[in-house]
């Protein structure tokens, strides 16, 4: 199985089933294609119809977008593990989820990912109101895990991983943070597999212009 993903330095979307695979330990081949480079759409092409990363090839099946990937790994591999067992978590984790994946515009434009950067930027209204509600869901749904580490409705899963990319751009940017989701960050950041991918980030070099806003912190 292939999974093709964006660099891992800026793709917040490959972020996702990459960390849900990898956490799981899901076994894959992941191929990068460098977002920066000529030529991105024909590139991108050769892979899915799409045009985007990430994209997992699973012998004939080729899925893309992120969250039909995730949910295609679950019922595929995981035995449907990726969400809360609950049908009530379930429901909430799958809303939280498709929220973050058609919303949160003026949090993703203005606070590209960019693992490597320690930022600021100057916030819209929009996106202030999007750091508020980000903040609300991970105070609201952020739960210890039975090993201790918050994780979205208390165990890890497709609503972490998705939420993941959030959780870089907000150790990129600093906003302001309730104590309840500065813990969620500080306790996701240390997801090993997490660790995994920010160590691979620290070592590309390609910039990919658009994604290097604001400036850099003290
Ligand atoms: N909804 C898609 C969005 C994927 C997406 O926009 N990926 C970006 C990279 S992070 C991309 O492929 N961009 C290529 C381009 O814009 O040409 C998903 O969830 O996978």
């Amino acid at each position: 199985m292939r999974l093709v993903i964006g660099n891992k330095n800026y793709s917040s979307w490959s972020l996702r089933p990459w960390l849900l695979m990898h956490a799981f330990g899901v076994g894959f081949d992941e191929h990068i294609e460098w977002l920066g480079e000529p030529n991105l759409s024909s590139r991108l092409r050769r892979f899915s119809d799409s045009a985007r990363v990430p994209v997992l090839n699973d012998g004939d099946l080729t899925v893309w977008d992120s969250l039909a990937i995730c949910e295609y790994i679950n019922d595929q591999y995981l035995g449907g593990k990726a969400w809360p067992a609950k049908a009530a978590d379930k429901a909430l984790a799958r809303a939280v989820t498709a929220e973050m994946h058609s919303g949160f515009a003026a949090l993703r434009n203005e606070m590209p990912m960019n693992c490597r950067a320690s930022r600021h930027v100057e916030s819209s209204s929009s996106a202030k109101a999007d750091i508020a509600r980000v903040d609300e869901i991970w105070s609201k749904y952020a739960r210890e895990d039975s090993e201790g580490n918050l994780r979205l409705f208390g165990h890890f899963g497709i609503a972490d991983c998705f939420f993941a990319p959030v959780v870089m751009r907000f150790l990129t940017y600093e906003p302001e943070l309730s104590t309840s989701a500065r813990a969620y960050v500080n306790s996701m950041r240390k997801h090993p597999s997490l660790e995994q991918w920010v160590s691979a980030a620290l070592l590309e070099t390609e910039i990919v212009d658009i994604d290097e806003a604001g400036v850099d912190r003290e």
